[in-house]
């Protein structure tokens, strides 16, 4: 993809000025800053443009129109991504779903909706639960995302210990291919046993096979009362023999750890400790709890821990009021932790093999950070830990990326011997592209790039993402 001069620009945009409104391509230069980048501050946002279509046939003509051009396009949802894949820093065209964010239909014998790609994630579960039902994917940023950027990034979030990933609650994509066909796949099928499944290969695919225009989503019931515990953990290794005690006997929708760094500065917001002691690591669990019939169940565990010396205190809420309060402790700290631009890792590995990585890493990060800010969390029941180090105020940006980089190498490496991912739920994007063969064989990208020649022959969708 080349860069355009400023007459090549205007030609271009007044190409595409004939069949999207005008009103709806912008290059002003804070739709090109806004539009240009995702939670990510890592790159210069540097798109042509920003184009805003209101229908599947608008996001068709403008993909033939970047074919036609070979005109790069960034494909835009919430932008709440960590990884890069929503930045347009090379003159790339951003494609905005904004505007489609309707709610299409509602099924209530299929349990299922339809809709736009930029409805809001929230919205979607809001439109669930007022028909009593429950889109059960969940995540701090429900405010902002949006369903496309969802799909595009497989995304995780906080219940996936019980109802797993956004790929399981895909039923249906309506997506414009980079060679600008249509393709409506699945169309909510709950069997369909009638050759590859493309459904499967545009959840996670970042953009970089096309532009998802329409999702149908399977709803489910919703969670009965459940109660929230916070325990306090004295160090790694009781944590996952909580976790193997408690899903045995209580129907967990959520197990999630943080380190008291973490939690420090989520208090410096004005949140309450969940308890008086003071322990290196915390365990944020919920479970369904109907009429309070588990709690009796829930207390006993809590002392069988603690007679093992698994944790050493707890807190378990009384209301729905308290039980939010506590998930404000592990919810907020992506945010509470912002403004010290964080480098974010992002990593899985099978749960069996927690245990033994947490151990590696925490000797690894003492030996290769002794100076900086570490801070542990993360979704520790899916594998799935978030090891956040912070930038210290007086270092350069590019200096610690730099650094915290080439870290990054050795933690991969013990990653790659747990057979583990250098990115869980947060993507690849551009900021774990240099790493992608610690977790993918260099066999296997070979197969994922005749894939995107399959879908995007002309290499328009997101170039440069996941892989160049
Ligand atoms: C989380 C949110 C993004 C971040 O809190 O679970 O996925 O800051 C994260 O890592
Ligand atoms: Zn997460």
């Amino acid at each position: 993809m080349t860069m355009h001069t400023a007459s090549e620009t205007a030609v271009l945009l007044d190409g595409v000025r004939a069949f999207v409104e005008p009103a709806h391509v912008r290059a002003d230069p804070d739709s090109r800053l806004n539009y240009g980048r995702d939670w990510t501050r890592l790159y210069a946002p540097n798109p042509l443009a920003v184009v805003l279509p209101g229908t599947v046939e608008q996001v068709q003509r403008l993909v033939r129109y970047a074919n036609d051009h070979r005109l790069a396009l960034v494909p835009s949802g919430g932008r709440t991504g960590l990884s890069g894949a929503a930045v347009a820093c090379r003159g790339e065209l951003v494609v905005s779903l904004e505007r489609m964010s309707r709610i299409l239909d509602f099924d209530p014998v299929d349990r299922s909706l339809t809709c736009q790609a930029g409805a809001v994630t929230e919205a979607v579960q809001n439109f669930a639960r007022e028909r009593g039902l429950y889109y059960p994917v969940d995540f701090a940023s429900r405010g902002s995302s949006q369903i496309g950027g969802n799909i595009a990034t497989n995304a995780g979030g906080i219940k996936v210990v019980r109802y797993g990933l956004t790929r399981d609650w895909v039923t249906g994509l309506k997506v414009v291919t980079g060679r600008g066909d249509l393709l409506d796949l699945n169309r909510g099928l709950i069997k369909n046993a009638s050759g590859y499944d493309l459904r499967h290969l545009f959840v996670g695919s970042e953009g970089t096979l096309g532009i998802i225009v329409e999702a149908t989503l399977k709803l489910t019931r919703p969670l009965r009362e459940p109660s929230v515990m916070v325990l306090g953990v004295p160090d790694l290794n009781g944590i996952m023999a909580i976790y193997g005690l408690l899903r045995g006997k209580l129907e967990l929708s959520a197990f999630e750890f943080f380190s008291e760094l973490a939690l420090r500065h989520v208090l410096k917001k004005g949140l309450h400790r969940p308890f008086d002691t003071e322990t290196p690591y915390y365990v944020l669990t919920e479970f369904e709890n109907p009429d309070g019939l588990h709690t009796d169940a829930a207390l006993a565990l809590f002392e069988h821990c603690a007679e093992q010396g698994w944790l050493v205190d707890g807190v378990i809420s009384q209301s729905e009021t308290q039980a939010k309060e506590l998930w404000r402790l592990r919810e907020d700290i992506s945010e509470s932790i912002a403004e010290h631009q964080p480098y974010k890792n992002d990593i899985a590995v099978r749960i069996s093999r927690v245990p033994a990585l947490l151990g590696e890493i925490d000797e690894l990060l003492a030996r290769e950070y002794p100076d900086f800010e570490v801070l542990w969390y993360g979704h520790i029941g899916d594998g799935n830990l978030h090891i956040n180090i912070l930038k210290p105020a007086d270092l350069e940006s590019a200096t610690f990326a730099q650094q915290c980089g080439a870290v990054s190498e050795h933690l991969f490496a013990v990653l790659q011997r747990h057979g583990g991912s250098i990115s869980a739920e947060h993507g690849v994007g551009l900021t774990k592209k240099p790493y992608l063969h610690y977790t993918r064989a260099e066999t296997e990208i070979g197969y994922l790039r005749a894939i995107k020649q399959a879908f995007d022959p002309n290499g328009i969708m997101n170039p440069g993402k996941i892989f160049d």
